[in-house]
Formats: C-alpha cells, structure tokens, sequence
C-alpha cells in the first residue's frame, strides 16, 4: 500500500503499458483560459444554445463569430501551464498513451502533445459549410463572418456545437484508448457534456483504474478510483515526477 495519492498514482501510471487522459476547460483555467460553468464560467454571461449551436450560427453568424472572436483574442495571449506540460512528458514514456481533449484552445498541441483527439474541435480552426474544407486559421481580429477562399462559402469555427455530432474517427480513436486503457485520468472536467460524460463509466467498466484530479466533486467523484481535489498545475507535474 501506497503512503499518499499521488504515489498510489505514480505507481499506477509506473507499471501501467497504456494510459488515457481525459482533460476539460479546468486544466486551461490555470493557464486563464475561462472555463465554462464556473462561476466566472462563460455559459454565466452567455447561453450556449444562443452562440454554440448550428441553430445560433444559422440565425446570426455575426454574432457566433463575435464571440469566437472574443475567445479567440483571449487565448492567443495564453501559453500552456505546468500540468499541459507534464503531459507531454508523460506521452513520452507510456507505451501506448492517448490523450482526448473537450477544449478547443489549441493548448495541447501547443504544448507538445501529439497522440491526442480534440474531439470538440479547435478555436483556430474554421470550415467552409458549403465544401467542406478545413483549414487552420489565426486571423484576429476578425470583425465579419469569414469566407471560403476556394468556393466563396461561408467560414465557420471548427467546432462541435450543441446538437452536432462528433467526428466518427476522433471519437473511435477515443473509445479504443478508453477501452484498453489500464490508467484512466480525467483531469479539470465537470463531466455533464455527452459523449465525453460517459468516457469514466466506459473505462471503469473495462477495468481501468480511474483517476479524477478537479478543484471540485463532480457527477463522477464517486464512480473514480480516486479523486483528488486540486489545482491541475500542482498535481499533475507531481505524478510525472521521477522523484519520491
Ligand atoms: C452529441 C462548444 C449526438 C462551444 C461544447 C440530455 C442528456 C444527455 C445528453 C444530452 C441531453 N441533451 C442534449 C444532449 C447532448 C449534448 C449534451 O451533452 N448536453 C449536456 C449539456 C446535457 N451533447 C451534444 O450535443 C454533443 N453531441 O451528443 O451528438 C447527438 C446529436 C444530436 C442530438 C443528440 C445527440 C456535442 C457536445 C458539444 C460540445 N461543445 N461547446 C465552444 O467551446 O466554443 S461544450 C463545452 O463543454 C465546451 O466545449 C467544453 O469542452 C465542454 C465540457 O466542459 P468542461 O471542459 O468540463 O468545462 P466546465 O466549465 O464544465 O468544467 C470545468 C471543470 O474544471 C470544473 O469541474 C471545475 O471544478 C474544474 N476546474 C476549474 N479550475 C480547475 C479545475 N480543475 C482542476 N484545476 C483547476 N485549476
Ligand atoms: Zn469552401
């Protein structure tokens, strides 16, 4: 038996060939990306069904890529914190390591991860709704809804809204990890948006040790191996750590 969670963890992660991480908009906060049900969280100014849905985008594009806009601005002035770095280094030493991300942000990639599913898509991202195209894009700011530059259509976030489904590659890529994963670490998530909210109950099912590092309880506190309440940029640096 282990003397504190976080060597319980370590221990875990030591032995383990294949972990999964699943991180959501808690891990970002600490880097001063808001996160979205907080109490400085995004939804309490806006309603996601007004900006984050193909019926918002549909109805005033202007005011979707207002916003966007606004998040756009916000995030380009932040930089990867302690805990998106450690994941980088934990990639680097599991075998088979996947990490699946809600955020949009860009900062994983920006960091260094590579095997990772941005499964609600990424802030600096836009697709053309009328051929489909997907290409990066950094544009800020952007004062009017963008266009396509090979078809003319209307640009929009590459992003998963309400009501959208989720790329059927990224969300099989997930399911496998969460599937064979013998570590499973859910990391800054409040675990009520589907499908991400039943990543946990599908790996506890499949035997993985489930592993919750939050400020606060979540819906999924209870079902977790271990839940460990903290800020992500202390605790995760500390389960990466070589030393005791
Ligand atoms: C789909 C994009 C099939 C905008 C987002 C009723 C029951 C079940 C399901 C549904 C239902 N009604 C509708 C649905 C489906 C719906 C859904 O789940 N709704 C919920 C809200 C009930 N899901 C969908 O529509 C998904 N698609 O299911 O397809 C389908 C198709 C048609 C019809 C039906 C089904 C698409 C989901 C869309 C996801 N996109 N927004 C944008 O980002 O621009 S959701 C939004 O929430 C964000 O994208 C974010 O990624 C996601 C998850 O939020 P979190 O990351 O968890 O953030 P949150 O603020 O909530 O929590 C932060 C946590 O961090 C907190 O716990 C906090 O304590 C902690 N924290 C804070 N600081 C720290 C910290 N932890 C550690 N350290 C810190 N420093
Ligand atoms: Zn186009």
């Amino acid at each position: 038996m282990n003397e504190s969670p976080i060597q319980e963890i370590k221990a875990r992660l030591a032995q383990a060939r294949t972990v999964t991480v699943l991180t959501g908009a808690g891990i970002s906060a600490d880097s001063g990306v808001p996160t979205f049900r907080g109490t400085d969280g995004l939804w309490r100014n806006f309603r996601p069904e007004e900006l984050a849905s193909p019926e918002a985008f549909a109805r005033d594009p202007h005011l979707v890529w207002e916003w966007y806009n606004w998040r756009r601005e916000l995030i380009a002035s932040k930089i990867p914190n302690a805990a998106h770095l450690a994941l980088v280094e934990l990639e680097r030493h599991i075998e088979h390591f996947w990490l699946i991300t809600q955020n949009v942000d860009g900062l994983h990639p920006t960091a260094g991860s590579q095997k990772l599913s941005e499964i609600h898509g990424n802030i600096w991202k836009v697709r053309c709704t009328a051929c489909g195209m997907i290409s990066p894009n950094h544009d800020i700011p952007i004062l009017n809804p963008p266009h396509c530059p090979t078809c003319g259509g209307l640009l929009r976030p590459h992003i998963v809204w309400f009501g959208e489904s989720l790329d059927p590659q990224d969300l099989d890529r997930s399911y496998t990890a969460l599937h064979t994963c013998e570590v499973l670490l859910i990391i800054g998530t409040s675990g009520v948006v589907y499908p991400a909210a039943s990543f946990a109950p599908v790996a506890k099912e499949r035997g993985a040790y489930v592993v919750e590092i939050n400020l606060d309880p979540t819906p999924h506190s209870d079902l977790v191996d271990l839940a460990i309440q903290g800020r992500a940029k202390d605790i995760v640096p500390q389960l990466v750590t070589t030393s005791a």
